[in-house]
This record gives C-alpha cells, sequence and structure tokens, in this order.
C-alpha cells in the first residue's frame, strides 16, 4: 500500500490535481477556476451553472480560441452508484434465469452442428448479451395486451412494445420462448432444421423449425423484425419509431407511451445504414425510441476497434447527432474499487487501454488481469490487494450486471426529449471459458467437447448431471419452480409473450378502380404520361374517405420531378414541428406546407429512409393492427439497385404496399445517363417472391392493377407488394378496351388491332410492355404500310407474373398434376407468326417467357442491355436497338428465318429506314 495524504488535505489535493492535469502549467490558477465552479453549482444551483458554461462558451468562441468541448466522457458508467435505480427483482432468480437461458441457446447450436455439423449458428453473441436481454423480457419489455389481461405495468401500452433482437442472438430469444412454453423441446432440435422440421409435419408432427435469425417470412407468429442483414435493423428501428409518432400526430392511433427497442452490434454499427436514421431520431425528439449497443468489441474477423475504443467512438457519434448517451462499462462489483480509487488510476488506467487490449484481458484469467492491468502502477495494484485471482476474473463488465443493466434502463425509459442509446460493455462468448470467451475466432465457435460443457454448466451453477450437459440435454426447471413461476409472472405483468407477431387486422373496403381512376379508365384520347396518371390516381385515393387517411404517400425529394407539388397543399407534409416559417411560395396553390398532421412523408434524399418509412406503414397492420396504403414514389434506379436489400428485408417482414419505380426504363430518362437509367429493376423485382411487378404502357392498366393491388393486399390481406413501373413520356391515353381488366391482371392483354390487311405477306406477334409498347404499336403501322406484313400486338403489363404462371404450372407437371396450359401460352396460341418481344429492360426480362411460347413459334427478345448514357430518347432508342425501325428489322428478320418471307427484306429495311451499326450496346 502506498501512503496517501490524508484527504481534504491540501497534500491530497495538490496530488490529486496533479494525477488528473499531469500536463497543467498553472495549478494554482486551475484550482481557482474549478473552485468558482463547484461555488457556483453549489450556491446558484446546476442551472445557474449551465448558464455560466454556456456564457464562457459563447465568450471562448468571440476570442476566436477554436475550442470546443470534449464530446467524451470518461472511460466510466454515466449513472452514478447514488443515481442508480434500486433494483426492483429477485436478483438470485434471475441470474439464474439467465444461466439457463445461456445453455439452452449454447445446447440448441451444438446440437444442431453434431447433427448435420454444417448448420452453423452463433454461441458467443448470444453469450454477450444475454444479460442484456434478459433484464428487458424481466422488468421492461411491455407485450401487446390481449383482452382480460391488462396488467398494471402493460395497461398503458396496448400496443406493445416494438423490440428488434440482434440476429445471431436469436437462440437465446428461442432458449426464452422454450422456457416460457411457447416452444417445445422438439422445436428447439429443429434450430436451423426448416425443412426437416416441415417434413416432419407433414407426417403428422407438430414440431416447427427455427429459423436461423429473425424472419417474420419463416416465422410469421414470432418474429417482428427481420435483422439479419446487418444495418437494417437499426436503420428500421429509428424509422417504426418516427411511424409510430406520424400516426398518432395525424390521430390514427391515441397517444401512448410504446416504446422501440433496439439492440445492436456495435460491429454492425460500421454499416452504413446503422448511423443513417440518428440526426432524424434526435432531430423529431423520438424518446420512444431506445439502442442498446452490445459493445462486446468484437465482430466477426477481429476486434472492432482494436487500437481505439468503440464506446469512446459510438459516445461522440450518437451524442453529437443530439441523442442521450448511457455508457453502461462497470459492472457493481468495480464500485468498491471505484470508491477506494482515490487517485482515479483506474479512470487513467482505461483512458490508456484499447478494445483489442480489453480484449486479451476477458481472453485470460484473473492472473494474467492482475499483473497486466492492475500491475500498471502501485495504486492499481493496491486497489486489488486484497482480492484473489478468482475475484478479479469475475469482476463484471457492465452489460453483465442485472442491476446496472436496470439501472440503465430505467434511466432510458425515465429519459424524455430525446432518443436515448445505452453502450453496454460486454464480453464477447461470455462464460464460454477457453473454448470462446474474448477469442479471436469466438464468433464461429459452434462445436464443444465434453469437457468445455461441463465446465459452461460448472461456471453458470446450473442444476445438471455431467451425463446431461455431454448429452446436451435442453433444461427446463419444474413449471413450479421458483424460476419458472417468477418468470411466467414477469411476463405477465408485462402483458405476454414477446416477441410475438400479429397479422389480425380489419379489411378495408377497396373502391373500384371507377371510383378513383374514371379518368384513366376512360382517357379517351387525353395526353399524359403514366406518372402523371399515377399522381392524380393519388389524389383521387387522398380524397376518399375511408381509405383516404390510410394512404400514404412518400418521396425522397422528388415530388416536383414527378408531379407531386400540389400534394404539399392537399394533404400537407409531415413535421412533428409543423412550420415555424413563411414558406417562400406561402402564396402560391402548391406553397410548401409542413404540418403535424402532414400525410405525406418527405424523406429528403434519403431513398433507405423513405424505404424504411414505406415499410413500418406497409407492416403497420401487424404491428398496429392498423391498415396503411403506402405509395413510395421514386426514380426507379434508386429503388431495387440502390436500396434492394432494404426490400428485401420488408418483403421478409410481408409488407402490403405499393412501391412506384417513375421514370423506368434504359431509355424513358433521355438526358440523366449511365447512373440513371434503369433497364433492371423489372428484372431484380423478379428475384423477390412475393413482390408482384407490373410495367403497364396505359393509363386504364395502371388504374386496373392500383385496384387489383388494393384488393389483394387490404381486402384479402394477402401478404405481398407490388412494384409499377412509370413513365414520364406523353401519349394519347386511350380508353380501356372491353374485358381487358383480367389480362391486364394476369399479365399480358391483346389490343385491339386495326383493319386487317387484305393480302398480308406474312404474320408477326408483337409483345412490348411500358415504354416501348409505344414503339411496338408503330413498328406494327410500319410493318403494315412499308412491308404487308400483319401484327397481332399484346400489351405485356407483367413478364413476371406471366413467367410465375408458366413456373408453378411446369412444377405441377412434374408432381402428375394436369395443369391448365399457361394464360401466356393460351393467350399466343390464338395468335399467328413468329413472337417478338421488345421492353425497355435488359433481354432477361422478356426471356423469362420463352419456355411457355406454344411450340413452333420462333420467339425473339430485344431489350436494352448495356450501360445507359445521356442522349435524347429517339437517340437512345436507336443505340439500344429498340426503336420502331429496330422493332421491324427484328421482326422481318424473324420472319426470314423462319422462310416466310424474302431473304433480303432485312437489308431493304436497314436502308429504307437508314439503319447504321453501331457498336455493341451491350458492352459499349
Ligand atoms: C450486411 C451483413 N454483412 C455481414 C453479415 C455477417 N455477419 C453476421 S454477424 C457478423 C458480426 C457481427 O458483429 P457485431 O455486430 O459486433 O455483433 P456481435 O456478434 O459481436 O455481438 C457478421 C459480419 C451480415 N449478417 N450482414
Amino acid at each position: 500500500m502506498i501512503p496517501f495524504p490524508r484527504p481534504g488535505s491540501p497534500e491530497y489535493d495538490a496530488l490529486l490535481h496533479e494525477v488528473r492535469f499531469p500536463d497543467d502549467g498553472d495549478a494554482a490558477e486551475t484550482r481557482e477556476w474549478l473552485d468558482a465552479l463547484a461555488t457556483l453549482v453549489h450556491v446558484g444551483g446546476p442551472q445557474r451553472a449551465r448558464f455560466v458554461l454556456h456564457a464562457l462558451q459563447d465568450e471562448a468562441r468571440r476570442h476566436a480560441l477554436d475550442w470546443q468541448p470534449r464530446r467524451n466522457s470518461p472511460y466510466l458508467n454515466t449513472i452514478t452508484l447514488h443515481e442508480q435505480a434500486p433494483f426492483p427483482g429477485n436478483l438470485e432468480i434471475e441470474q439464474r434465469l439467465a444461466a439457463i437461458m445461456r445453455w439452452n441457446a449454447l445446447a440448441m447450436v451444438v446440437r444442431a452442428n453434431a447433427r448435420h455439423g454444417e448448420l452453423g449458428g452463433h454461441i458467443s453473441s448470444y453469450a454477450s448479451a444475454a444479460d442484456l436481454f434478459e433484464v428487458g423480457f424481466n422488468h421492461f419489455f411491455r407485450a401487446r395486451t390481449r383482452t382480460g389481461a391488462h396488467a398494471a405495468e402493460a395497461s398503458a401500452s396496448q400496443g406493445g412494445d416494438l423490440v428488434f433482437f440482434q440476429p445471431h442472438s436469436a437462440p437465446g430469444v428461442y432458449a426464452r420462448a422454450f422456457l416460457e412454453g411457447r416452444l417445445s423441446e422438439d422445436d428447439l432440435a429443429h434450430y436451423r432444421q426448416e425443412v426437416s422440421a416441415a417434413s416432419a409435419r407433414r407426417d403428422g408432427g407438430t414440431v416447427r423449425g427455427l429459423s436461423s435469425y429473425p424472419h417474420p417470412w419463416l416465422m410469421p407468429d414470432f418474429w417482428q423484425f427481420p435483422t439479419g442483414s446487418m444495418g437494417i435493423g437499426p436503420l428500421s428501428a429509428v424509422y417504426q419509431a418516427r411511424f409510430m409518432r406520424y400516426l398518432q400526430h395525424r390521430g390514427l392511433m391515441a397517444p401512448n407511451d410504446r416504446r422501440v427497442w433496439g439492440f445492436f452490434g456495435d460491429g454492425e454499427m460500421d454499416e452504413p445504414e446503422s448511423l443513417a436514421g440518428l440526426s432524424l431520431a434526435a432531430r423529431e425528439g423520438l424518446d420512444n425510441l431506445v439502442f442498446v449497443v452490445n459493445c462486446n468489441l468484437q465482430r466477426l474477423d477481429g476486434p472492432v476497434r482494436g487500437n481505439g475504443r468503440i464506446v469512446d467512438e459510438l459516445e461522440t457519434a450518437f451524442e453529437g447527432a443530439g441523442w442521450f448517451v448511457i455508457k453502461l462499462l462497470w459492472g457493481s462489483d468495480w464500485d468498491g474499487l471505484f470508491a477506494r480509487d482515490h487517485t482515479q488510476a483506474l479512470a487513467r488506467a482505461f483512458a490508456r487501454t484499447v478494445d483489442g487490449q480489453f480484449q486479451t484481458f476477458s481472453a485470460n484469467d484473473g492472473a494474467y488481469n492482475r499483473e497486466r492491468f492492475f500491475g500498471q502502477s502501485p495504486e492499481l495494484a493496491a486497489l486489488v490487494g486484497a482480492m484473489t485471482d478468482h475475484d478479479i476474473d469475475r469482476l463484471h463488465r457492465g452489460g453483465h450486471d442485472l442491476v446496472k443493466i436496470h439501472a440503465a434502463y430505467a434511466a432510458a425509459v425515465a429519459h424524455t426529449g430525446k432518443p436515448v442509446v445505452i453502450l453496454a460493455k460486454t464480453m464477447k462468448g461470455y462464460g464460454m471459458g477457453a473454448a470462446g470467451q474474448g477469442r479471436m475466432t469466438t464468433h464461429s465457435q459452434k462445436k464443444y467437447d465434453d469437457d468445455a460443457l461441463k465446465d459452461f454448466v460448472r461456471r453458470f451453477n446450473l442444476p445438471m448431471s455431467d451425463e446431461a450437459a455431454e448429452a446436451q440435454r435442453f433444461y427446463r426447471p419444474a413449471d413450479d419452480s421458483p424460476e419458472m413461476r417468477y418468470l411466467q409472472t414477469r411476463r405477465a405483468a408485462l402483458g405476454g409473450p414477446l416477441p410475438e407477431r400479429h397479422h389480425e387486422a380489419p379489411a378495408l373496403t377497396v373502391p373500384a378502380a371507377n371510383d378513383f381512376a374514371a379518368f384513366a379508365l376512360m382517357a379517351d384520347g387525353r395526353e399524359m404520361s403514366t406518372t402523371m396518371a399515377f399522381v392524380r390516381l393519388l389524389g383521387s385515393l387522398l380524397r376518399l374517405p375511408e381509405l383516404g387517411p390510410r394512404v400514404v404517400p412518400i418521396v425522397a425529394d422528388e415530388a416536383r420531378t414527378f408531379g407531386m407539388a400540389s400534394l404539399f397543399r392537399q394533404v400537407g407534409i409531415y413535421a412533428p414541428q409543423g412550420q415555424c416559417y413563411e414558406p417562400e411560395d406561402a402564396s402560391s396553390l402548391v406553397a410548401y406546407r409542413e404540418a403535424r398532421d402532414g400525410q405525406l412523408l418527405e424523406e429528403g434524399i434519403n431513398e433507405a429512409g423513405a424505404l424504411a418509412s414505406w415499410t413500418a406503414a406497409a407492416t403497420s397492420y401487424s404491428t398496429h393492427g392498423l391498415p396503411m396504403l403506402p405509395f413510395y414514389i421514386y426514380y426507379s434506379m434508386f429503388g431495387f439497385q440502390r436500396v434492394g436489400d432494404l426490400i428485401w428485408a420488408a418483403a421478409d417482414q410481408r409488407s402490403r404496399g405499393f412501391l412506384i419505380g417513375a421514370t423506368a426504363g434504359r431509355t424513358t430518362l433521355g438526358g440523366e445517363g449511365l447512373q440513371h437509367q434503369d433497364g433492371h429493376s423489372q428484372l431484380v423485382a423478379t428475384t423477390v417472391p412475393n413482390c408482384v411487378s407490373y410495367d403497364p404502357a396505359f393509363a386504364y392498366e395502371l388504374a386496373v392493377i392500383v385496384e387489383h393491388g388494393m384488393q389483394r393486399m387490404l381486402r384479402k390481406q394477402d401478404d405481398v407488394f407490388f412494384y409499377i413501373t412509370t413513365m414520364n413520356e406523353n401519349h394519347a391515353q386511350p380508353s380501356m378496351p372491353e374485358g381487358a381488366a383480367s389480362g391486364i391482371v394476369r399479365g399480358a392483354h391483346r389490343l385491339p388491332g386495326g383493319e386487317p390487311l387484305a393480302a398480308p405477306l406474312a404474320q408477326v406477334t408483337l409483345l412490348g410492355s411500358g415504354a416501348i409498347l409505344h414503339e411496338v404499336l408503330a413498328a406494327a403501322l410500319l410493318l403494315a404500310a412499308d412491308w404487308q406484313v400483319q401484327s397481332d400486338c399484346i400489351s405485356v403489363t407483367s413478364f413476371c407474373e406471366l413467367a410465375r404462371e408458366g413456373i408453378d404450372a411446369d412444377r405441377q407437371a412434374l408432381w402428375g398434376h394436369r395443369p391448365d396450359a399457361p394464360y401466356i401460352t393460351v393467350l399466343l396460341a390464338a395468335t399467328a407468326g413468329p413472337v417478338l418481344a421488345a421492353t425497355d429492360y435488359v433481354r432477361a426480362v422478356p426471356e423469362q417467357l420463352r419456355a411457355w411460347v406454344p411450340a413452333g413459334r420462333r420467339y425473339s427478345t430485344l431489350g436494352t442491355d448495356g450501360f445507359g448514357r445521356s442522349d435524347s430518347r429517339a437517340q437512345l432508342r436507336e443505340h439500344f436497338e429498340v426503336s420502331r425501325q429496330h422493332i421491324v428489322l427484328a421482326a422481318l428478320q424473324a420472319l426470314v428465318m423462319d422462310g416466310s418471307v424474302p431473304p433480303d427484306l432485312p437489308a431493304l429495311a436497314r436502308a429504307r429506314y437508314g439503319l447504321r451499326e453501331g457498336a455493341n450496346p451491350r458492352v459499349a
């Protein structure tokens, strides 16, 4: 022990000062300032002290000192011991429960791997997150309450809290559901064996497979939020919290104190999406949002910030964005050390220790830590002088201390005005001993030898025999045991089990297309683009008394581009603060109007945020029992390509809504060039199983598709969403031909032909969709006038839907059924000649139909493979060889190959239309 001066003595103060400010050139002066501040706080109170500090800050700025307050606080708990809320639970029982969860989660992963050796799964992430989850489950996560079960702690939140779980910690959530009686032992034994479980069910079993990560698509009554792709969870959590406010401010949801909790990894925070929503959350004061970042300091390959401290970095980022930051770093057993640490040796030692080193400390035992951490200085050594190596080994990090975690959560939920982040320091692979704790390879550790299993059981005092441990038997205490009674009582008090996904929501009455789009059905030659038609149709939907308020128009700073500025005034732009300024265009009919109850979500230049908003609205039927109808309209290039992973997650989450890819097609957006011209979103849309995609050419087709989409999503409540591409090219819009609707919905309809040729040389069938259909129709005229070739024209509204029908029919045949011929086969059978399909997309889009073209009919496709470039629409169509003349050329070529016309016709056509061979657009 080194001798300390008596606390309070001048010698003591001098020593303390030297330790805290080793670089101080004038200690006496500094002390005067510090004393003055202390007096100010003491006499004037905290508010006065804050005022003076702000005044000093302003003054410093006036002197151009280039000074800003440090963002980082010392590497200590934000909540001091005396501020700590008392722990309301039974600590011992909760610790035992956490241990049981840990074991069952571990056994689940180890068993799955022992059985198949290839199934993967993670142990070490949940090992670090277990206590963080458990405190939430026992004290904070309120479930959606059922009628008659309004417990005191839950009653204020009928709708329940929304919890985003760290995805690879899913085994821990299953382990809890097992103890709660929601999953059986058999279910746990089928973790990551969903296909085997399904076949067992077909044989009469009741087992369910457990998905690797939270997937609502695969476990629709369990998981609410897909988080498996890093970064999607944090972004979605922000926008869920924001959408809850939107619903409240618009009067669609009663004010409530429901909360969104998001548990994320510190490595995950490196994803751009993870931090992308922070400013919005702070700007809109989302105090219904709590992030818990599990700072186990490791990701998959190694440390998150080996040479730095991720907690410091995140503290700066979150605080800078305007969040309230709670650092939860050290457990209760450190309290005594801090109390005795008169020289703040610990804080200084932490400040010198980088995360790579902290990881090494966590991977090693007490003796190592005594020597390498506490051995750094006599003061530190003295602090642990009376402790055994075992005691040092068991010094908890904050994220493994139920009492400290509870205090942090309690402070988070009590905080108002800002979103809160808890930076919880944990150990990756906590409790896995030499098999994994803090090891570089721990993320992928899924094999446990018998000794390691027995060690684990002993480490957590589980009442299991060695034999049970070696057999990786799941452990469930008796129903009347104190643990089980406690667990059930706590969940009952919080409203019931969680996570639990609901899907029951009232079906909405859907208007007929005639009620909101008569202008499109009976367009009678009026000029407009399909984008204009969409905007008009949306305006009508918004005016409908029942459905109107449920419509959520979403834009990412392109409302004016798409001619939607009138919506600013009509429904207002959502802004929780209302409008605190006089807009420059106040007197205009399309003034920029922000309002607290505004309906339009104007997300700014933020497609990811817009998509997250869309998902929140598109799943509101499930999360809130309140079906909404979102329409997110955007440049089609910045959808599937830019935020495709978010769309995939939205699909997993069973979203119901419309995505409108405007100005779609590679040749549609003339001058904008390579990065704007989309020739493939329709192809990618095809790959999303529950995305129903259409590429209509006519306003009436669009109207029919929107009605059909609403029928499926709002009335029938199918878990599908619609992707519709629209164009900005004006055309004389025809009225809808009699009986066309069902074909439009199925994916194609034959267009009424003109006068047939008296003596045609040959016949072709032309398919076209979207922007290029108009070129196809023009080509049909040229074929007739210039080449005596008769065309049948088919408008393909969805190559994807047609192909899906074909795929399903083929499969049925494989299983011995006798499916009807696919619709496209039947439709083409009624036409004649070779079939040629042209689109403004890559050829792979129309190529999808090849298998179902009637036997003996030639099938050719034209498309826009290759990079776009800027020029006029006409030049682009030349470049990609999809203009009307090129369609004629391709049709004649097909007829030549069929032997139906003289072989020199293509050359004559090239000459007649002045077509010259350029660079191959696919590679140019
Ligand atoms: C977008 C994406 N990239 C990569 C992965 C693969 N992956 C799963 S977990 C993981 C490491 C996660 O580390 P961290 O967020 O620190 O969580 P921890 O497991 O350490 O708690 C990685 C790289 C993924 N799931 N999603």
